[in-house]
């Protein structure tokens, strides 16, 4: 369960209904305010993921409160349960009923990846806040590689993420290089809602005051 110090592994964390639910939600943001959009890189690539935010829009550098560079709109707000939900993260993966208390996610990153998509080694350095992250895989598997603090490079430990499996990056490895080389095609339930695919949710503190 714990694979670096604060970094936390909790399969099968979300119960079924719980991922319908999610899967729901995200299909709305999704055709929310600012529509799921391949992000645009500052040197002129593209995001194999699709991306859509709520409480800030992020883009490569930055967060805002408008997605200038997809259509203007004001994101989604982030809503409380989500945040209540991060609260239970923490306290589920960090085994202590304290560990989630003043907990206040501001910022959800929500990633749609296809068969083809994948995300290259990178640090999550855009918050001015080292409060955990916590991710929630829905729907297809993914080899999740999670780094070192030092190098985009070896060592590196190649895990496998599935539906409902919860993990939290605190503490050290807040800022550890991590990356997702490959989906798992055909590894999701249906069930879930989701026919194909990786969904990523990725609730932060992005340390900014409105
Ligand atoms: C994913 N998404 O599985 C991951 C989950 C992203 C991204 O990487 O930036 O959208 S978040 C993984 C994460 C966050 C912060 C720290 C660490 C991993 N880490 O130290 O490994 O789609
Ligand atoms: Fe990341």
């Amino acid at each position: 369960l714990e694979v670096a110090p604060g970094a936390v592994h909790v399969p099968g964390w979300l119960t079924l209904e719980q991922q319908r639910e999610l899967v729901i939600a995200c299909r709305g943001w999704a055709t929310g305010p600012v529509p799921i959009r391949h992000t645009k890189l500052p040197r002129g690539g593209v995001m194999s993921v699709r991306t859509v935010c709520i409480g800030w829009h992020w883009q490569p550098y930055a967060y805002t409160r408008t997605a200038d560079d997809v259509n203007g709109a004001r994101v989604a707000e982030f809503p409380h349960w989500m945040v209540e939900l991060g609260r239970r993260a923490l306290a589920d993966a960090y085994d202590d009923e304290t560990a989630g208390e003043g907990y206040a996610p501001d910022t959800a990153l929500i990633n749609f990846y296809d068969a083809q998509a994948k995300l290259g080694m990178h640090q999550d350095k855009d918050e001015r806040s080292s409060a955990p992250v916590v991710s929630l895989t829905i729907g297809d598997g993914c080899v999740f590689r999670f780094g070192n603090t030092e190098t985009r490079t070896k060592p590196y430990t190649d895990l496998e993420l599935g539906s409902g499996d919860l993990f939290v990056f605190g503490g050290p490895s807040r800022y550890a290089y991590h990356a997702v080389p490959k989906i798992l095609p055909g590894t999701g339930d249906p069930a879930t809602g989701l026919k194909s695919g990786r969904l990523n949710i990725t609730m932060r503190v992005t340390g900014l005051a409105d």
